[in-house]
């Protein structure tokens, strides 16, 4: 039966972000629904199910904080969990918080209407649904909507087709088939050495050749893990206090890598990449995303691993990276470069021989054509603004999202966009979100919006809405941040430039304990920034 009626929040995405944001909702007495578009919760982790899918931050950090007991009861097995491992993690955190209920699956928003003289949202979604709210919260996720390229005669293959981030649940079997992989990225870089494994014949198309490090992934020491849980919320405290929230264990460095000599350097190097520190080895100095030469330092150590590990010189060519390393988000592997000196593996190399057509039996480039049973897309997201400009939302005077962002997304803290009230997006863009380890930018969003939802309420205001003027100021901030350092240097999804005809703007905020400082300090001076009435 299609839903009519009027809450006082609808949430929109049944992913961790909005999990957790029904709960606080719950917990503050007010009535919600969330309509998710898959069957179940879990979000990136519901649909992302590809071979080797693993998150990059370690398990002990990628979990809630919010309740002690469920920290203490959860067990992780893996240093890096899988994600069949954290889609049973989001399970379990349903069924324990008792949210099913409350969620409304297989559901797509498909609009969002703001209604200035009832001072409230319609929703609608491609069920039938019609609800009115007076809160929409977006937790539609910085990675939900697939990227596919546009490629000639692409819709002609004849053999199976699959996107990393549109997995089959019942899985796929590559036994015996020829497989072609494009892109490689984190997912790509993921799931090739697993494909790879597999299949009969693996072709790799790569535009641009991954930076990445090896995972070292395994079993999680029991007490390594009893050490954590014994401080749990320490811990937790700590790691808020990191530049992207997550790896306090190891301190950050207040080093530059050029204040050390190159035997130093390389040591420091070293130690990251034997531990299997992840993305932590961008931070073996504190320039290396903020001084070329530096970077340039990093970059090399890398590249001098895949010389050792690939003894082909011309596929070891092929796969070395030149970009700034960590301007792309830098990739964990496990047996990524080793794959390309297995027997059944080709790498081609899009920028000498770029993808000419798809045909029906294959992939066509400049040398020739690739015959293929399959082809694995492995081409990332129209990432952070992607999922919440599917939707058409609609603010004040019928201003449609689309039109206010049209010049790239302009937003107050990443929570709150002038012309739409009562609209909040979690890790939202002008957010650190991505940048950071996602579940501390979930908390903190989640707390901060139940936290303006309660004041609103006790102080009897019907509307929260940002200034254009505290929005403009934020935008500039967000650019000049990113501007510090060397990510707008390469074209990455952190800036829209992976979507062809997306506006180019680097999207999260830099900085996780400065952003979480500001957004506390703006609360706490009564939503300075922000226009409460009503
Ligand atoms: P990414 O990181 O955006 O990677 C997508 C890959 O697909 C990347 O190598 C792209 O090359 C490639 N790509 C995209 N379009 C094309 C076309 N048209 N032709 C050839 N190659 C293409 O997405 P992922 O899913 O791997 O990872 C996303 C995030 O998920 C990741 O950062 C982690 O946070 C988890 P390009 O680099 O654009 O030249």
């Amino acid at each position: 039966m299609p839903e009519s009626r009027a809450l006082d929040v609808v949430i929109v995405g049944a992913g961790f972000a909005g999990m957790y944001m029904l709960h606080r909702t719950r917990e503050l007495g007010l009535s919600a629904i969330v309509f998710e578009a898959g069957s179940d919760v879990g979000g990136t982790w519901y649909w992302n199910r590809y071979p080797g899918a693993r998150c990059d931050i370690e398990s002990m950090e990628y979990s809630y904080g919010f309740d002690e007991d469920l920290q203490q009861e959860w067990e992780w097995t893996e240093r890096y969990a899988s994600q069949p491992e954290i889609l049973r993690y989001a399970d379990h955190v349903a069924d324990r918080f008792g949210l099913r209920p409350h969620m409304r699956f297989d559901t797509r928003v498909t609009s969002a209407t703001f209604d200035e003289a009832a001072t409230c949202w319609t929703v609608r979604t491609d069920a039938g649904d019609e609800v009115s709210a007076q809160f929409v919260i977006m937790a539609t996720g910085c990675l939900s909507s697939a990227n596919m390229p546009v490629i000639d005669g692409a819709e002609s293959f004849a053999g199976e087709t699959y996107h990393t981030g549109q997995w089959p649940h019942e899985g796929v079997d590559f036994t015996g088939k020829r497989v072609g992989v494009i892109g490689t990225g984190s997912s790509g870089v993921q799931s090739i050495p697993v494909i790879a494994e597999q299949a009969a014949e693996l072709v790799v198309f790569q535009r641009t050749p991954a930076y990445t490090v090896p995972a070292r992934n395994g079993p999680l020491d029991p007490d390594e893990r009893a050490k954590i849980k014994a401080e749990y919320s320490t811990f937790r405290a700590t790691n808020r206090q990191m530049p992207a929230a997550f790896g306090s264990r190891l301190p950050a460095s207040d080093r530059s890598a050029l204040e050390v000599d190159a035997e130093e350097r390389r040591a420091e190097y070293e130690y990251r990449w034997q531990k299997g520190l992840g993305l932590a080895f961008i931070g073996a100095f504190n320039d290396v995303l903020i001084s070329p030469e530096s970077n340039e330092s990093a970059a090399e150590f890398v590249r001098s691993k895949i010389r050792d590990i690939v003894p082909d010189p011309e596929v070891a060519r092929k796969l070395t990276p030149h970009q700034v390393i960590g301007c792309k988000r830098l990739c964990l592997d496990t047996g990524y470069y080793e794959t390309f000196n297995r027997p059944n593996v080709e790498l081609v190399d899009l920028r000498d021989t770029p993808i000419e057509a798809i045909t029906p039996t294959g992939i066509r480039t400049t040398e020739g054509e690739h015959e293929l049973d399959c082809i694995v897309y492995a081409t990332g997201f129209d990432a952070m603004t992607g999922a919440l400009l599917r939707i058409d939302i609609r603010g004040r005077d019928g201003l449609p999202l689309q039109e206010a962002w049209a010049a790239g997304p302009r937003t107050y803290l990443g929570l709150g966009v002038a012309g739409f009230p009562n609209l909040f997006t979690i890790t939202g863009p002008g957010s650190p979100s991505v940048l950071t380890n996602m579940m501390v930018s979930i908390e903190q969003h989640v707390n901060w919006i139940a936290d303006c939802m309660d004041h609103l309420r006790r102080q009897g205001h019907r509307t929260i809405e940002a200034s254009e003027p505290a929005q403009d100021l934020w935008v500039e901030i967000v650019n000049a941040m990113a501007g510090i350092t060397l990510f707008p240097t390469c074209n990455s999804w952190y800036l829209g430039a992976n979507v062809p005809g997306k506006t180019r703007v680097f999207m999260p905020f830099v900085g996780f304990p400065m952003y979480a400082e500001k957004c506390t300090q703006v609360a706490q001076d009564g939503y300075e920034g922000f226009v409460l009435s009503g």
